[in-house]
């Protein structure tokens, strides 16, 4: 188009010069006119045979030798040669239908071979046939994507177009997403024609069990064999918090000797969060203690320690409920059973419950003179006693 407004400019130009318009009137006047048209491929080589002009005008060739026959007029005649000595039209310099069309179809130009004495005037147009010299390309290398794996199903993710510069079937005629579970592809077509690809999630991204997706969109065009083009998809799958902290054990079983010094390790309690950063960061708490509770334990290690005395007599067995957090808020309990080992820290107590002051002195043996109560805080072996006198 841009072609042809600006050779008419040049046409407008020339008629305006007085001895263009004379000359013109007198080929008008004595002129004959034929029209001939040739079709050829583009990407032709110098040289290459575009057609047998003498034959198709009906000229011999000392017509054209003694007419000096010659191209004139034409923006385009720099692409085509008229070798007059053999009659024939000839390729001078490659053609390119891209470059000199554009999205433009058919692709042509046109121009006139002159002959003199008498002069006649021949309009030629040359017809370029597309081929296939282009695969779809994108612009970039690869697409980066970060899509939460929150992302519903059926959400829609824009990709970058390709662009197949060839026209008709050989431009971009599909796109074709590389096989994956969690995508398929549709392709949506612009007014002007453009076609670009949407991907559609139709299963559900886990980050836990795939953090990266790669994927292959491939855009082909409808060539013969066929050309194609290739990007990258990278797929950063962003965390949720969907994974509570899970501890390891149901129930953790701890000993622990009564008096056991401030700071003796009683157990260590751990659970796991699955999901990244702080959403899987986890720390620990005792549910719920009285006040000067024996125990501690240490929210980021789990480490659970003694920090108050520990007296069997009071308390022969401690079931402590530990609860693991994440920073998102989610969370996990487990129990801590710690039996308490008596420890042999009581001595017995005697003491006298009734007692005889007098015995008379024929008391039989076996006659009871006294009661005492012996007792002894601790417990089994510890709290044994033996009497003697
Ligand atoms: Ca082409
Ligand atoms: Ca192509
Ligand atoms: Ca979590
Ligand atoms: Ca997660």
């Amino acid at each position: 188009m841009e072609t042809h407004q600006h050779r008419r400019g040049k046409w407008l130009l020339l008629l305006r010069t007085p001895l263009w318009q004379l000359f013109l009137v007198l080929l008008m006047s004595f002129s004959t006119h034929a029209q001939i048209r040739y079709s050829i491929p583009e990407e032709m080589k110098k040289g290459s045979l575009i057609g047998n002009v003498a034959q198709d005008l009906g000229l011999d060739l000392n017509r054209l030798r003694s007419g000096r026959a010659r191209i004139v007029s034409g923006e385009s005649n720099r692409y085509t040669e008229l070798k007059a000595d053999k009659g024939i039209l000839v390729v001078n310099e490659k053609i390119d239908r891209e470059q000199l069309c554009g999205e433009v179809t058919p692709c042509s130009f046109s121009f006139e071979i002159i002959l003199e004495n008498p002069i006649e005037l021949h309009r030629v147009t040359v017809e370029i046939l597309d081929v296939n010299d282009h695969a779809p390309t994108f612009k970039n290398k690869a697409i980066n994507l970060e899509i939460s794996e929150s992302a519903t199903i059926g959400s829609h993710f824009d990709l970058e177009s390709a662009y197949d510069p060839d026209a008709g079937i050989y431009g971009l005629q599909h796109y074709v997403l590389s096989p994956n579970d969690h995508f398929v592809l549709k392709q949506h077509s612009n007014a002007d024609g453009v076609k670009f690809p949407v991907m559609i999630l139709q299963k559900s991204l886990d980050r836990e069990l795939n953090p990266h997706v790669s994927l292959k969109l491939i855009a082909v065009d409808g060539g013969a064999p066929q050309r194609s083009g290739t990007v990258n998809i990278e797929i950063n799958v962003l965390d949720v918090n969907d994974n509570p902290p899970k501890f390891s054990q149901l129930v953790y079983k701890a000993v622990v000797v009564e008096n056991a010094p401030i700071g003796t390790y009683i157990t260590t309690v751990n659970a796991s969060d699955a999901d990244s950063g702080s959403d899987g960061l986890v720390t620990y708490s005792f549910s719920n203690v009285k006040r000067n509770f024996a125990f501690e334990i240490d929210s980021v290690s789990g480490r659970i320690t003694v920090v108050d005395n520990i007296d069997y007599e009071k308390d022969k067995k401690f079931e402590i409920r530990v609860i693991a957090k994440d920073q998102g808020g989610l969370t996990d309990a487990t129990k801590v059973t710690i039996d308490v080992l008596d420890a042999n820290d009581n001595a017995p107590v005697i003491s006298v419950m009734s007692f005889s002051n007098s015995v008379s002195e024929d008391a039989p043996p076996g006659t009871t003179v006294g009661v005492f109560n012996v007792k002894d805080a601790d417990s089994d072996r510890n709290g044994k006693i033996k009497c003697s006198v």
